[in-house]
């Protein structure tokens, strides 16, 4: 039969992409991440998984993204979508793991075997994927030992080309629920901007347009994607005005620049001449984080980061609920172990709004959104989108409304749940999002900010030799192992006023990552650095201390 699994066919591909030896491979928080000359075999494996996926989801179509996002140029990595745009379901990350890891050929088809029988595989099911790349120039490569692991299987396969991850998890939806009472827009790229722009101007329109925003687009995908979403927009509507949107010089990509740059080291990117009065934003590599900042009148760099994003996003979505007249739809916002302590009292205590605190990871705040009718999640590092259930879309959707204004607030919804990209947090769409609520209320970058003031935070990477000995409880905000280690950062952060520290092992980056935040910058940056040495000096540091206060 055409579409049942011919082992011998698969084998014979696999020998043209060896697994190196002597490396131990796991799907992390966001794939496979890594140096991208280690990852051939990977992603030829990659493409194995996808489509054991898609026979068992009864031929839905599954997403493969290639990227390696915030990363370092050099590097490279692979993610799956399943059939709605979320991540892959948990419980497959494990085969994932299992593929990448079979040592030969051999091994490589006994764990297809065992996953095929483990999930009661039908082999004769046709499969689908569509996959896209970003702008990395290791990526065609990547692409080629892709579509050899796809092609060995048979599979049906649609090259959406170079695109930014959420572009890659819209369409990836859009094909699954095409024609059903789910649809999700057109599953081609103008189907995206179409989508997004319409909805922008329908949320905007009547108010006078905000000044221009600058955007720092990390040399990455998003600057192509960008322009072509303002031209769709129009000068009327959204004034753009790019930097570091130089995606075709290497070397460029993320470097002193992007959304993870930013966040990190609390300044501008390079390129950036923004002066007080000026707005602006900057997305990461593959344009699916955004953070905002402006300059204040003494030069201060102020940073409006992911917390800050869910609370514009929340206020606003409440007050449209409200004044909609729309009882019984309730509104959370959902976090991880990296918000600001300030952003989390200010929405419980002022916005009177259920915060839950999730593990790091886009899955982890997903699930845990899906659990409120709108369920707004966003990491610290500009992650996140608003999602709203099956209930809440339904009620938008049929409400009428009595006065003007309610109609005006149920037109309002509707629209906003056409601009944002449910699958995902996009760049593109968040940045809509935010210029929409700041035209909408006529706010200023400072405005916005006032609400609000963030505690001093530092983010400081420790190379270890194992950051797998690493174990966290707690969403993170505790460590298990290497035992004894949590008693002494607790011992530190007891001397701080306002202090809070914790650490965890990246699942993106070779490092273990040390957050820490405190009633003054002096004492925050005192008591991130200590927990660090502490970090490298009993847990196996390597290649230097991080430099401050040792
Ligand atoms: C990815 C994930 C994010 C996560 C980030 C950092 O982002 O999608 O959820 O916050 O990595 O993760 P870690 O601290 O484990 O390295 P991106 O934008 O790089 O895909």
């Amino acid at each position: 039969m055409q579409n049942s699994i011919n082992y011998d066919k698969i084998k014979e591909a696999a020998a043209y992409h060896p697994k190196p030896q002597d490396i131990n491979y796991t799907y992390g928080t966001a794939g496979f991440r890594m140096k991208a000359d280690l990852l051939d075999s990977v992603i030829f494996r990659v493409g194995i998984l996808a489509v054991l996926r898609s026979k068992k989801l009864d031929s839905k179509t599954i997403g493969i993204m290639i990227t390696a996002s915030h990363n370092p140029e050099h590097d490279n990595g692979v993610k799956l979508v399943d059939p709605y745009g979320e991540m892959l379901e948990q419980s497959w990350e494990n085969y994932a793991t299992q593929l990448a890891n079979a040592q030969t050929e051999d091994e490589l088809v006994d764990v297809i075997k065992q996953i095929v029988s483990n999930n009661d595989i039908d082999e004769s099911k046709p499969a689908n994927i569509v996959y896209a790349r970003d702008t990395r120039p290791s990526g065609p490569a990547l692409v080629s030992a892709l579509v050899d692991g796809l092609k060995s299987l048979n599979s049906k396969i649609i090259d959406f080309g170079v695109k930014t991850t959420p572009q890659l998890h819209y369409v990836t939806r859009c094909y699954n629920v095409q024609g059903t009472e789910d649809d999700y827009g057109e599953p081609t790229e103008e189907g995206y901007y179409k989508k997004l722009a319409t909805a922008f101007r329908k949320v905007v329109e009547g108010k006078s347009r905000l000044t221009p925003i600058h955007i720092d687009a990390a040399n990455g995908v998003g600057a192509p994607k960008m322009k072509e979403l303002a031209k769709h927009i129009g000068d009327e509507y959204l004034e753009a005005v790019l930097v570091n949107d130089d995606y075709t010089t290497q070397g460029k990509l993320n470097y002193q620049c992007g959304a993870d740059f930013v966040k990190t080291s609390q300044r501008l990117p390079f390129g950036s001449k923004i002066k007080h009065g000026d707005r602006a934003a900057s997305f990461d590599g593959d344009a699916d984080r955004i953070v905002y900042y402006y300059v204040d009148e003494d030069n201060t760099f102020k940073l409006l980061d992911g917390d800050k994003i869910a609370g514009l996003a929340g206020g606003f979505i409440i007050d449209l609920v409200k004044t909609a007249g729309l009882e019984g739809i309730n509104v959370g916002v959902v976090q991880t172990a990296y918000a600001n302590g300030s952003s989390t009292t200010y929405l419980e205590k002022v916005m009177n709004v259920p915060v839950s605190c999730v593990p790091t990871g886009v899955k982890h705040l997903h699930h845990e959104a899906e659990k409120y009718d709108i369920g707004v999640y966003f990491e610290a590092n500009g992650h996140g989108t608003v999602l709203f259930s099956k209930k809440a879309l339904k009620t938008i959707h049929s409400a009428e409304g009595q006065t003007a204004e309610q109609k005006e607030a149920i037109e309002k919804l509707r629209a906003l749940t056409d601009l944002i990209n449910q699958t995902v947090g996009d760049a593109l769409s968040d940045l809509l999002l935010v210029e929409a609520i700041l035209t909408n209320r006529q706010w200023s970058l400072k405005q916005w900010d006032q609400a609000y003031s963030d505690l001093p935070n530092r983010l400081v990477k420790v190379v270890v030799e194992n950051r797998h000995i690493f174990k966290t409880t707690d969403a993170e905000r505790k460590l298990l192992e290497p035992t004894g280690l949590q008693e002494q950062i607790n011992e530190l952060i007891s001397k701080y006023k306002n202090g809070r520290s914790f650490v965890r092992p990246s699942g993106t980056e070779d490092v273990v990552r040390v957050y820490a935040e405190a009633a003054t910058r002096e004492e925050c940056d005192e008591l991130a650095y200590k927990v660090a040495g502490l970090v490298y000096d009993q847990a196996g540091g390597t290649g230097g201390k991080p430099k401050e206060f040792l």
